[in-house]
């Protein structure tokens, strides 16, 4: 057990980055200072290792540890993602890639060598926080999205895709897959923080990952009209904020009714004035359920109270899917091959299943991926109060370094 290291310098050096002073939130979108600030660290721990790295196409953190005689099989590769959600927590993605440093440190510590290359890799705009898209970076690289619709993918500013690679230094043109890298993989695992409290429950320091739901985002656009909040009768009113409301009350209901999940998190009103009815609103629905069907029943109840409610009110309205995730069952054999290696080193992992999507979810469409979890007592994410304990996140960096050794070395 290698718990006292888990207050690894590598650790604290990212800690500080992008961290809200007043509220401990973190704030690393793509192509910002924060983001830039990430690819640094990255590249010292990549070089404090001996390790080449590299950044891909589309943008793409890689770091190689290669055998002496170069190692012509395929690569085992683990890493995670370094963005946040808006006012994040310092867990979700980052103690994967610091995870896989730090297992391979342990294996070196061991006196372990690679049989065959072993990546690290951090991919671009997991959280899809500043272009709206989920785990853009690993969806470019297996072709879940096409390259032409990723470059006009545009932030709030109105800023697109491909203008903010082009400002730091990238190329937009190259952006798309990469099915070279992926031949060249043989397995990717990703170490993340579990977003639920399962392990907490079952009192394990580490879990591995079943399936994730099939989870969407759907952009509900509401235009009425503005007027006078204080002179302006109910009944001349073409009020955006009523269809909206509708649509937050159906995504509750909805949500009950089918088992499943549905939040709207993100609302803009405009012109947001106090004493003035929105001229629009627009709301962006995220819901995920453990079947399509559900899914797909949870959404349209929900676009439908929208559509319904502003015909009611005189609101146009219009939807757009942003992104969608199908589920993911991950491949049994390489969660046997992790659970016996864990059984033999002592642990034998509960399987979850997850809401949560990440980049091994959709990996897993190209190259056998599975999943670490590591317990969160409270089970918050996407909050600055996300948590891990220092001997849970140790727990592991040993199970990694368990899984890597068993895959990747001699
Ligand atoms: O939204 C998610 O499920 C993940 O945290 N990106
Ligand atoms: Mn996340
Ligand atoms: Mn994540």
């Amino acid at each position: 057990m290698n718990g006292g290291r888990w207050e690894l310098p590598l650790w604290q050096a990212l800690l500080p980055v992008g961290r809200d002073p007043v509220t401990g939130g973190y704030h690393r979108l793509s192509f910002t200072e924060a983001d830039a600030a990430c690819r640094d660290w990255f590249a010292r721990a990549a070089a404090d290792r001996g390790l080449r790295a590299e950044t891909d196409r589309n943008g793409n953190l890689w770091a190689w540890w290669t055998p002496r005689d170069g190692g012509g099989e395929q690569a085992i590769v683990t890493g995670s993602h370094l963005d946040s959600v808006p006012g994040g927590g310092p867990y979700d993605g980052p103690l994967g890639v610091v995870s896989a440093f730090a297992a391979i440190d342990l294996l070196r510590d061991r006196g372990l060598e690679p049989a065959r290359p072993l990546g690290v890799v951090a991919f671009a705009e997991e959280e899809g926080a500043r272009f709206g898209s989920a785990c853009l970076g690993s969806r470019l690289t297996v072709g879940a999205i096409a390259p032409q619709e990723a470059r006009a993918l545009t932030d709030a500013d109105g800023v697109t895709l491909a203008a903010a690679i082009a400002e730091a230094g990238g190329d937009p043109g190259m952006i798309g897959p990469d099915p070279e890298r992926l031949a060249r993989i043989e397995a990717f695992i990703e170490l993340h923080i579990e977003q639920g409290r399962a392990l907490a429950r079952l009192g394990a320091p580490v879990g591995v990952a079943g399936a994730i739901w099939p989870h969407g985002r759907w952009r509900i656009d509401l235009a009425g009209q503005a007027d006078h909040a204080g002179t302006t009768r109910l009944a001349d009113r073409r009020d955006p904020m009523l269809p909206f409301a509708a649509a937050v009350v159906a995504a509750r209901q909805a949500a009950q009714d089918e088992d499943g999940l549905a939040t709207i998190g993100k609302v803009v009103a405009q012109p947001g004035a106090v004493n003035a009815i929105c001229s629009s609103v627009s709301a962006w629905l995220d819901a995920r359920a453990r079947d399509e069907a559900r899914l797909e029943r949870i959404v349209s109840r929900v676009l439908r109270a929208a559509a319904e409610s502003a015909a009611s009110q005189g609101v146009q309205s219009s939807e757009r899917l942003d992104s969608f995730t199908p589920g993911v069952r991950f491949s049994d054999g390489l969660r046997a091959r992790l659970a016996a290696t864990l059984a033999r080193a002592g642990t034998v992992p509960p399987v979850l299943d997850t809401g949560a999507g990440h980049d091994a979810g959709v990996l897993a469409a190209a190259v056998p991926a599975a999943m670490l979890f590591v317990r969160n007592p409270s089970g918050i994410s996407h909050a600055p109060a996300e948590h891990a304990d220092p001997q849970d996140c140790a727990a592991g960096v040993d199970a990694l370094a368990a899984v890597l050794a068993e895959l990747a070395c001699r």
